[in-house]
């Protein structure tokens, strides 16, 4: 055979492997490596050229023709060969991502406010509603707002009573030792002194809600919980106001009328003190389990403000008097929710906070 016959032997064989091949093609990637093998520069077909330069000169434009034929016949191909792919891969694609736009959704639970932030809430919207301002401050506390401020004086048998956190790494403003507030009542005694340098003298009347701290941890204590404090400072306050305030603010709290009692009871920080009671809300004051068959639940202390309170912000206690209360929140929620036992609110079950929750 001629050297030039056994050249175009050669590409004729070399088409119809690669058209197959081609045809044979999976992907698009693979259709790739195909062309790089019969096409590329170091492909099967420049391998056929090289063959070329040994023709005589005469035979080369022949072969040359046919090289072009067979190059431009593997092109056309090629691009079919890659549509019909691209086609494939687009298909499959399509099939890969479908979603079905009938299927129901999945419910995405909602969350909700903690029972005892929802408290915090109702409590202090309450008092806000009748006229006091609302006042924070800050968790760490000095001995001075904590204590002194509040008629209980160092080795005063009250501040052993509060089992407080000590910051022994930090220091004050005159080297005062540094605590954990263990109430809300530093909270109102800042708020004293910053609205009487505002307006001059009082009417004051402040509602402070907080979180508070105390070392005394068992069923019924946490070392973290919240308060509620209010007060009231004018001329001629009394018990009477006292009353009249509670017997609201519980009644609205408890959303129906609720009987009230005091008993007298001793805080450092008012004189006279009393403990408030409320009719039982489960026995309606028949007397059960929960009141231990008293009929009554205690639910708050209060007072008349300690004239050394007065004075320890600057107030005349000879021309002002005033009231205050502190409460207990989660106690005050579980009360009015019936919830069973203090650790519920601190646990963080899912199934007690979505029941307890209030959506907001
Ligand atoms: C209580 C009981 C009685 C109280 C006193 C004051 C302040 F700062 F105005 F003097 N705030 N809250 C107080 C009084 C708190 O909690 C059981």
């Amino acid at each position: 055979m001629s050297e030039i016959d056994a050249l175009k032997d050669r590409l004729e064989s070399l088409q119809a492997e690669a058209l197959a091949a081609f045809a044979g093609a999976e992907d698009l990637n693979g259709l790739q490596g195909l062309r790089v093998h019969y096409l590329g520069k170091k492909g099967a077909l420049t391998e056929v050229l090289k063959g070329v330069g040994k023709l005589a000169p005469a035979d080369r434009p022949v072969i040359g023709k046919f090289v072009n034929q067979t190059k431009q016949a593997l092109a056309v191909a090629l691009d079919a060969v890659e549509a019909e792919l691209a086609v494939k891969a687009k298909a499959a694609r399509i099939e890969a991502e479908r979603i079905d736009v009938t299927l129901s959704g999945r419910k995405s639970g909602s969350g909700a406010l903690h029972p005892v932030q929802n408290g915090l809430d109702e409590l202090t919207a309450i008092f806000s509603q009748m006229g006091f301002a609302v006042a924070e401050g800050p968790e760490i506390e000095d001995e001075f707002h904590n204590f002194d401020a509040l008629n209980i004086p160092a080795e005063h048998p009250a501040r052993a009573m509060h089992d407080t956190f000590f910051l022994k790494d930090l220091q004050g403003d005159d080297g005062q030792p540094m605590l954990l507030r263990t109430h809300t009542s530093p909270v109102q005694i800042r708020a004293m002194k910053r609205f009487l340098a505002e307006s001059g003298e009082p009417p004051l009347a402040v509602v402070a809600p907080g979180r508070v701290y105390r070392c005394d941890y068992d069923v019924t204590h946490s070392p973290m919980f919240h308060q509620v404090e209010v007060f009231k400072v004018d001329r001629d306050v009394s018990l009477a106001h006292l009353k009249g305030v509670l017997q609201h603010f519980l009644s609205a709290y408890f959303e129906k009328e609720v009987a009230i009692r005091l008993r007298p009871h001793y805080f450092p920080f008012t004189e006279p003190s009393a403990e408030v009671d409320i009719g039982c809300v489960f026995c309606a004051g028949k007397g059960c389990r929960i009141c231990k068959g008293s009929g009554w639940i205690e639910v708050l202390g209060s007072g008349m403000i300690h004239p050394n309170v007065l004075k320890s912000v600057g107030i005349d206690s000879e021309e002002f008097s005033g009231f205050a209360f502190g409460l207990g929140v989660e106690r005050m929620v579980m009360l009015k929710k019936g919830i069973p036992d203090l650790r519920l609110f601190f646990e963080n079950d899912v199934r007690f906070l979505s029941r307890m929750g209030v959506a907001k």
